[in-house]
């Protein structure tokens, strides 16, 4: 049995109708940290932006390698860059870069963005779409070389509800060179190696710091068939 424990991050139920549009900032330590904004887009602007992403957008079910193996990626997706940046490459897979010019929208989401994270600038955007609860993100991190040492990624969701997990990864070996026991290191961590926020239609979410090099994040499946959910991730690519 797993020693961690989740810390799930939501609303209490006698909690003010206001704060899902406030921000909140949660310290994961170590330099690592997370903002989320529940209502960070009016909801019925965030249905229209979800209708012309599902249809406009050309979207693809990539061939992917995994340990190894071929297997079709278990999402939709599409990429958009600024001119000039180096190709993104994953998994053994190089997606088509298409242009902001081509899809307004996403210009204007990113505006919003932008509004709210005053000194970043995102270059780049990986689009997802989840068709249902079958399909999925498997833990990973975006740690690529190419977004520098401490990313800033900006995750706006669309549709259907889905949960967002980060865990800590495992870092047996700074533990042993620390010296401490594992056993009284992992008691003392208990309820923070685990997170989970349950990413709402309009929301965002931001990963900061050293979250890509200490942390891992998934969405995972789900038992029940859902509908879709449309994620938009803004990146920063350094020349
Ligand atoms: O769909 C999400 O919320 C996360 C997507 C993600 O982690 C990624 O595209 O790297
Ligand atoms: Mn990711």
């Amino acid at each position: 049995m797993s020693l961690l424990k989740f810390k799930a991050v939501s609303e209490p139920a006698n909690s003010n109708p206001n704060d899902g549009a406030k921000r909140k900032i949660l310290d994961f330590g170590n330099g690592s940290d997370v903002i989320y904004i529940q209502r960070f887009l009016p909801l019925d602007q965030s249905w229209k932006w979800f209708d012309y992403l599902d249809k406009e957008i050309p979207w693809t079910r990539p061939t992917i390698r995994v340990f190894g193996r071929s297997c079709v990626q278990p999402r939709d997706m599409c990429y958009v860059a600024s001119p000039g940046l180096p190709e993104l490459m994953y998994s053994g897979y190089q997606p088509h870069a298409y242009s902001w010019d081509d899809y307004p929208s996403l210009r204007d989401i990113l505006d919003a963005v932008h509004k709210a994270l005053p000194g970043s600038s995102f270059n780049s955007l990986l689009l997802n779409r989840y068709k249902g609860g079958n399909d999925y993100v498997s833990w990973h991190s975006d740690d690529e070389k190419l977004y520098g040492p401490t990313p800033e990624i900006a995750s706006v969701s669309f549709g259907c509800e889905r949960e967002f997990i980060l865990k800590k990864k495992p870092s047996k070996t700074s533990r042993e060179k620390n010296g401490e026991p594992v056993g009284k290191r992992l008691k003392q961590n208990i309820c923070t190696d685990q997170h989970s926020f349950t990413l709402k239609h309009g929301s965002l979410l931001v990963m900061r710091g050293y979250t890509q090099r200490d942390w891992l994040h998934s969405v995972p499946k789900r038992a029940k068939p859902e509908t879709t959910r449309i994620n938009l991730t803004f990146r920063h690519v350094f020349l």
